[in-house]
């Protein structure tokens, strides 16, 4: 009898920390959920001449390092119109193969890709963007991935050579082998 008295409380305790902590899992896992796809569906592969390819989920490039750039986006002309883009600097990305390269080259849905040197990653460290100003981005709105270099800090960098570099739909990165 006591010890009931005493064990229901207990166990109402446990439970509402057992509630309280998968809503706190639930709400990180909620914010790759709001992504136009799937947060379980390959959007990133990774390959190099070396190594097996990497293939990476929304989800998986959430759980990696990632920090926030400001830049204006090329494609729109819009120079004035600053955004914050959030994703993984692509020293990160190269972490991922144990390759000598001289720098990637970056592949897009409608097959267009460009090379990006190994000096630029180390100089400026660019980020593979998955979400723009808090947003993930559609397909339609250039994502889901977009090549995002510090346009805002490095006014040197705002030319054709870099936009061209700045590539949006990414599908695929390939390291070149030195
Ligand atoms: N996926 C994809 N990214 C791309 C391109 C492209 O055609 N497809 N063009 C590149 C070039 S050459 C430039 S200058 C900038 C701006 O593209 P724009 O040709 O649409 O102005 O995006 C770059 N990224
Ligand atoms: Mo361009």
């Amino acid at each position: 009898m006591v010890s009931q008295a005493v064990t229901r409380p207990l166990l109402r305790v446990v439970a509402t920390v057992l509630v309280a902590f998968s809503a706190a899992v639930g709400l990180s896992g909620a914010q790759a959920s709001d992504a136009p796809y799937p947060a379980d569906r390959p959007v990133l592969t990774i390959t190099a001449a070396h190594h097996e390819p990497v293939v990476l989920t929304l989800q998986q490039l959430e759980a990696m390092p990632s920090k926030t750039i400001g830049a204006f986006f090329p494609n729109l002309n819009d120079s004035d119109h600053s955004s914050q883009w959030r994703g993984i600097p692509l020293s990160e990305v190269l972490k991922l193969v144990d390759e000598k390269n001289k720098g990637i080259s970056v592949f897009a849905l409608n097959n267009y890709s460009h090379p990006i040197p190994a000096d630029d990653i180390t100089q400026y460290d660019p980020i593979v963007a998955y979400q723009r100003d808090g947003n993930y981005m559609a397909v339609r709105n250039y994502g889901p991935l977009i090549v995002i270099y510090p346009l805002d800090d490095k006014p040197n960098l705002r030319n054709q050579d870099v936009y061209a570099r700045m590539v949006w739909q990414v599908e695929k990165i390939v390291v070149d082998a030195e």
